[in-house]
């Protein structure tokens, strides 16, 4: 069982331990535009808390709001957050004001960091959020910027003695209802991820160099593209484009040895695979959705890479069920990680026998706390974590994933709520009623797949579709839009009126 002290701030662990122990020289983060070493960040993040404290009047236990894409000034804000003791809370990028309204209410946001590219959204929220009292900008150059106000304070900063379970991350869920769920993580959680999934089975030494793609307001991409390359002293390389083109180029450019990324970027890169065994590409991670057995073949051929899958959840931080490169089996995601227990569940909460099909529930060092939230009852039952996913579990203990348990759509990594996909189409005026749900895809795993009955007076063509994503789009983070609508005369519903998604499933 791990065991941490009474009084433990991560920031301490994960960054000034480095500097301290001789090692700040090392280079720790790259970006197509930087380069720094630990001391580097050590003496950014440092004077972030300076003016965190000083400027802005943050007190330990605030939460901040952290806007940005993957860029290096960002992770410098996440620690100068956990440093000042306060709670960093970061979001996706491309959230547009509503949803960042959402996440500054159910947090109770009064201090924001925002990288100036996204600064519009960021403005628009704060007018109709009157708790977000204080906003600095960072990445420009300007006398009211984070960077000058940074100028004007000391490199140094002795780190809040917190406790080890005081909260220092909100990471948001969207749930089944698209009401965001916040879950609270402890200094003592991140130290656990790190001494479980990639102690065990990443395996990574201070001479690795990780690249990827999911968003640091992902805590997969957090974990896997700062926290674990940082808990071993390696360095990371962030880019705030990170599609495959971009991936293939920066493992390239950066010499990097580790790649985080989800099944659909394998499946693009596959073709140049050829290029990456010229590299020294050694780790490839697969996770934020369902690995195909037909992917990991296909990346093993192009590259000669067995992908490393794994299943985690914003619940419980990071990754409990995954297999290293010698110990995969083909369909399954893996085995459960050291430190974690698994197993799977009938409807009543009893364990069912291997083969046999149920709800996935794990327990750990970490686990699911909402903020103010009444699913926390239905997620945490008798001390099991109920994730939602629907596994079984063989007689080797190989844990292999059937589907979703909810709503939730997963595409290509991201986590789509259908009833907010639903309620941002409702706003369009041609739409009587509509439906949201997943629809398998080779290339994304699923799509957002719209059924939408139009008010009389509006044809279903391809106009009309046209016209509702772009209106999607523009409402609500691009990436939720439905890539497939359907038009239909009425939506199935119960006797009582409620909607009946699983037809249109069968009929998809
Ligand atoms: O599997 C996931 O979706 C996940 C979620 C949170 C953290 C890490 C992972 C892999």
């Amino acid at each position: 069982e791990l065991q941490f002290p009474e009084q433990l701030n991560c920031a301490s662990e994960l960054l000034d331990k480095h500097v301290a122990e001789g090692r700040g020289g090392r280079i720790c983060i790259r970006s197509p535009k930087v380069q720094w070493t630990y001391a580097d960040l050590q003496d950014k993040a440092n004077r972030i808390a300076q003016v965190l404290v000083r400027d802005m009047g943050v007190v330990p236990g605030n939460r901040v709001l952290l806007h940005a894409p993957n860029n290096p000034m960002m992770v410098a804000c996440w620690f100068a957050v956990v440093k000042a003791g306060a709670i960093a809370v970061a979001t996706m990028p491309l959230l547009r004001a509503k949803e960042l309204k959402a996440v500054i209410d159910k947090a109770e946001i009064r201090h924001a960091l925002c990288d100036a590219s996204l600064s519009a959204e960021m403005q628009s929220a704060a007018l109709q959020c009157p708790v977000l009292e204080k906003i600095r900008h960072f990445n420009y150059e300007g006398p009211d910027s984070l960077e000058a106000a940074m100028v004007r304070q000391s490199p140094e900063f002795t780190n809040v003695n917190t406790a080890a379970d005081d909260t220092c991350i909100i990471a948001f869920t969207s749930g089944t209802t698209g009401i965001p769920k916040a879950t609270m993580h402890f200094h003592r959680d991140v130290m656990a991820i790190c001494a479980c999934w990639p102690r065990h089975v990443l395996r990574p030494t201070q001479d690795d160099v990780f690249i990827g793609s999911p968003p640091l307001a992902f805590t997969f991409g957090l974990g896997g593209l700062v926290l674990f390359p940082m808990s071993v002293g390696a360095s990371t390389v962030l880019l705030e484009k990170a599609g495959p083109p971009q991936l293939l180029d920066g493992v390239q450019e950066f010499g990097a040895t580790v790649l985080v990324t989800a099944p659909t970027s394998y499946r693009t890169l596959a073709p140049r695979g050829i290029e990456l065994r010229k590299t020294g590409l050694r780790l490839c991670v697969s996770a934020g959705e369902a690995l195909p057995a037909s992917t990991r073949t296909l990346w093993r051929e192009a590259t000669g890479i067995e992908l490393i899958d794994g299943i985690g959840a914003t619940e419980m931080l990071h990754i409990f069920i995954s297999a290293d490169a010698a110990h995969a089996k083909p369909g399954a995601t893996g085995t459960v990680v050291p430190g974690y227990q698994a197993c799977i569940m009938d409807d009543q909460g009893n364990p069912v026998p291997p083969g046999t099909v149920g709800k996935l529930a794990v327990r750990g060092p970490t686990g699911c706390r909402y903020l103010a939230d009444a699913r926390q009852t239905s997620y945490v039952r008798k001390g099991w974590n109920f994730t939602g996913d629907a596994y079984l579990m063989d007689a080797d203990g190989y844990f292999f994933y059937q589907a979703r348990t909810d709503d939730m759509i997963v595409s290509a990594g991201y986590n789509i709520a259908s009833p907010e996909v639903e309620e941002a189409l409702m706003l369009h005026p041609a739409v009587a009623e509509c439906a949201v749900i997943g629809s398998a895809d080779e290339e994304r795993g699923q799509i957002v797949h719209a059924y939408v009955a139009l008010r009389p007076g509006h044809e279903g063509n391809d106009a009309m579709k046209k016209t509702l994503q772009d209106f999607v789009k523009a409402t609500i983070a691009p990436y939720k839009y439905p890539r497939a609508i359907d038009f239909v005369a009425m939506l199935p519903r119960t006797q009582t009126g409620k909607l009946q998604r699983f037809k249109l499933r069968d009929t998809a």
